[in-house]
């Protein structure tokens, strides 16, 4: 018994002085394994919030004992990209970089992921039964893509001379551009589910520019019917981009249908269900040539589980404003898995990491929270080659735009920006703690939109 305990507080005393390789060689054969850290600030995660918010403290701290990222994933992927993939714009090798050259340097990155949260204790287990004290902890687990919702998804999705695909999963998007390139007549169909979704706007990108590749570079468009069917009673949240995207669809022959929702594929008959949303409790059965599917998403399991921490639909409940966690002081969230009612993208996280930052650091030095995120969102609505609606908007689904023109239009420059400027600016200022969304840019075109209209900035 005193053995097993003299161990533990060796473990203990180890564990504040992260001398893990000494721990694993010298202790591993003992009876009891179990290894306790403990940190300042705890990033649950390393995706695009958790990597940011991770540097940013690192950044802030430069002791890696005092930042711990828990995450299991060994590869970090640009998931913004994956749009472009699957249009053949963009391999898919420059999508991604290792885990390791992407997490803050001055931070401990635990490969785990973290099985069950006790807020009572300041405390996580791991998937290997290790645990981690924290001060502040910050949780950033995204979404999770349940594509076992859907009958037959999976299947078809496995099955590489199938006409079903999909942008949204690493390992499955290398295979859209050429299951789009066989298309020759037909009905390419492009789905939104019932469910929330990261990146809206995504289900739609690969659409116009799926129909753009079928017009003109297959030069098959007059065989090939387009369709777009969302489970949203919208085209897009946001109404000046949602007439602009009507106004696309007009012009392209694209067929959108509102509320109906795909629930089910037969991939050998090439046949896919959808009910619709409109209160007639009808379904209906449409032949593909290509089925296009944005899977049903929701937050993780690890969430799910733990209901103290979590809305009644599992998102983490966190103050809309602060990002604080309402039940948790010590607890805040950034990202997909939070309950804030903004449209999910990696441009949200941008601006909620600014203000994530300093609310942390003036409540760890005792001052009063100040800074409130707006539900800020964008997105880069690429509309075909070499054009793109950057559509941009608060909480309130107003119009936040950055440049001095009307972005409801297609320009090329915001093409640009999509396919090359914001890759570069994820991995070399975004990742690094050091992108915070383009606010700053905004007082600048507002100056210049005054002066062209004085009457048209009213704030
Ligand atoms: P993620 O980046 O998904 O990271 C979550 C991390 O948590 C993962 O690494 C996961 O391994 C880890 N995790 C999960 N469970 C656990 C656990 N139990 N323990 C520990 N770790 C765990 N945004 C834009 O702004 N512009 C765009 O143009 C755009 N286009 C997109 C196109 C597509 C096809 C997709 C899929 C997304 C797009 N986005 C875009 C959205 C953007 O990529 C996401 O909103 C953003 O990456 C979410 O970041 P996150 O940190 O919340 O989650
Ligand atoms: C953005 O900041 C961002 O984060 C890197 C994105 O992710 C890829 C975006 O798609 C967009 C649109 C923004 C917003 C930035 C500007 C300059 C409008």
């Amino acid at each position: 018994m005193n053995y097993t305990k003299g161990i533990r507080s060796i473990l203990s005393c180890l564990s504040e002085c992260n001398f893990e390789p000494f721990k694993r060689n010298i202790l591993m054969k003992n009876v009891y394994r179990s290894n306790h850290y403990s940190c300042k600030v705890l990033v649950v995660g390393g995706g695009t919030g958790g990597c940011s918010m991770a540097a940013k403290f690192a950044n802030t701290f430069k002791d890696p004992k005092k930042v711990i990222i828990v995450e299991p994933s060994p590869v970090h992927f640009y998931q913004p990209m994956f749009t472009l993939i699957g249009g053949g714009l963009r391999s898919y090798e420059a999508s991604k970089k290792t885990m390791k050259d992407t997490l803050p340097k001055d931070a401990t990155w635990l490969k785990e992921s973290v099985m069950s949260f006790a807020p009572e204790q300041n405390q996580i287990t791991m998937s290997n039964g290790d645990t981690v004290q924290y001060e502040i902890m910050i949780v950033a687990v995204g979404l999770q893509l349940h594509w076992e919702k859907i009958p037959g998804l999976v299947k078809s999705l496995q099955d590489g001379l199938s006409k079903v695909c999909s942008i949204y999963g690493p390992e499955t998007v290398p295979h859209v551009f050429s299951k789009i390139s066989r298309v020759t007549d037909g009905t390419a169909i492009f789905t939104y589910p019932n469910s929330p979704v990261k990146c809206p706007g995504a289900p739609q990108k690969i659409l116009y520019i799926a129909e753009e590749f079928l017009r003109k570079k297959k030069k098959v468009r007059n065989n090939v019917k387009v369709v777009y069917n969302t489970a949203l009673p919208v085209i897009f949240g946001v109404k000046k981009y949602a007439d602009s995207l009507w106004g696309v669809c007009k012009k392209r022959d694209i067929i959108v249908n509102l509320q109906t929702n795909l629930i089910e594929i037969d991939s050998a008959k090439q046949e896919a269900v959808f009910e619709k949303l409109d209160g007639s409790n009808e379904t209906f059965v449409q032949k593909f040539s290509l089925l296009h599917v944005c899977p049903p998403m929701g937050p993780p399991d690890v969430l799910i589980r733990h209901s103290s921490l979590t809305n009644e639909t599992g998102f983490l409940t966190v103050d809309p404003k602060t990002l604080r966690h309402t039940k948790y002081p010590n607890i805040y969230g950034i990202g997909d898995c939070t309950s804030t009612p903004n449209s999910k993208t990696m441009a949200a996280i941008a601006a909620q990491g600014k203000v994530l930052y300093k609310n942390i650091m003036d409540d760890l030095a005792g001052k009063p929270m100040i800074m409130a995120y707006n539900g800020y969102s964008s997105c880069p609505l690429v509309t075909g080659y070499g054009k793109c609606i950057l559509a941009e908007f608060d909480y309130n689904l107003q119009p936040l735009e950055t440049f001095p023109v009307d972005q409801g239009r297609e320009y090329y420059f915001t093409y640009l920006l999509k396919a090359y400027g914001f890759p570069i600016l994820y991995w070399n200022l975004m990742t690094r703690g050091y992108w915070d969304g383009p606010e700053f840019l905004r007082q600048y075109s507002n100056m210049i939109k005054k002066k062209k209209d004085p009457e048209a900035i009213k704030s």
